[in-house]
């Protein structure tokens, strides 16, 4: 089949295994064309995930992407943005992109790590030195490496956004050395690596959607979680957890995916367009991302939260290393590890 006509049947097809109604599709506009036949080309518009609400940084980039993609496919290809998690959880709304039920989807490394190896590595505890470091790596090959490994899984990895340094947050104590975090119950991503980590460093990981923690916060189900300044302040977490301790002991990405079952039905030019588009989001995202973190600190730290440096993050260093021994298991794990930590050098 030529792409164009794949891209008819597949959308039918997509249609179908979604299970939209017959008045859905009609109700697209874009459906309509289809149906009736008509000579004119139709235009494509991406469902699009996106867990966090349309003013956070990551939906911002996502819609200046769909922006860009209209502007260089003259209309024809786009994107309707679903923010603040309306089509699920991240693990589900992964699994359904990988089935071709979302076209493109904004997610954490975390629900990734199960399903690949590789995106586990980018999650290994203190292996970036700071956002810049992460940055210049996503931007070079490490990150290319990374977003390739998702292709035998459904997924095309379309670019990197940013997630800054996660540290722990808790409703008890100030974290200041690993041992405080004794006997704490803290919420984690659904990712094996996460509570290896936990473990590691002498808590008790609670694996929980996102959307639970402020509720398990409040009802005492968790002591306490792990995200950066934005995710910490948009959920409302620092009113149920007022310590704040800066580990930053993850400097993981984010990563924006396009369904395989999707990107097959376009034709090169428009992959191009889209990928393009994607790509162009980044600097705009980086710009935002600094500014939210600013100001997410800001009204942190003016809300009466006891924000702690912690007092040696060698210790914790230490603590985490047996996770690096767990997840760096092949030989080009172990490569993606030196690339990495190679290119830190300019970033100390
Ligand atoms: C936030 C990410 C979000 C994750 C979340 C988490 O932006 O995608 O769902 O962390 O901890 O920083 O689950």
């Amino acid at each position: 089949m030529r792409y164009r006509e794949k891209k008819m049947a597949g959308f039918l097809t997509l249609g179908q295994q979604g299970g939209f109604s017959r008045r859905q599709l009609l109700a697209t506009g874009l459906a309509a064309t289809v149906l009736s036949g008509c000579a004119k080309e139709p235009g494509m518009v991406f469902r699009t995930a996106e867990f966090h609400p349309k003013d956070y940084p990551t939906s911002m980039a996502i819609t200046e992407m769909g922006r860009l993609m209209e502007g260089y496919s003259d209309g024809k290809l786009s994107l309707k943005l679903y923010a603040g998690s309306q089509l699920g959880a991240e693990r589900d709304t992964l699994e359904m992109t990988t089935f071709g039920g979302i076209d493109i989807n904004r997610v954490s490394l975390g629900p990734l790590n199960s399903i690949e190896p590789m995106t586990n590595i980018l999650g290994l505890p203190f292996l970036f030195n700071n956002v810049a470091h992460m940055r210049y790596a996503m931007d070079g090959a490490p990150g290319q490496q990374v977003l390739r490994a998702l292709d035998s899984h459904g997924l095309i990895g379309l670019c990197f956004y940013d997630s800054g340094a996660r540290s722990f947050y808790n409703t008890k104590r100030p974290i200041r050395t690993p041992d405080d975090m004794a006997g704490m119950k803290f919420r984690v991503q659904n990712s094996d690596l996460y509570v290896s980590l936990i473990q590691e460093l002498g808590g008790n990981p609670t694996p929980m959607a996102l959307g639970e923690v402020y509720q398990s916060l409040v009802q005492g189900v968790i002591d306490g979680a792990e995200n950066n300044w934005p995710s910490y302040y948009e959920g409302r977490h620092f009113e149920a957890a007022k310590y704040y301790s800066l580990t930053r002991h993850v400097i993981a990405p984010e990563v924006l995916v396009m369904s395989k079952q999707r990107w097959d039905m376009l034709s090169p030019a428009e992959q191009e367009i889209v990928q393009k588009s994607a790509r162009e989001s980044v600097p705009y995202m980086r710009t935002l991302w600094d500014a939210k973190t600013l100001e997410a600190e800001k009204a942190i730290r003016a809300s009466g939260v006891q924000v702690n440096e912690v007092d040696d993050q060698q210790a914790f260093v230490e603590r985490a290393q047996p996770v690096w021994s767990q997840y760096i298991r092949t030989a080009a794990e172990r490569n993606l590890v030196d690339a990495i930590t190679e290119m830190g050098a300019g970033h100390a």
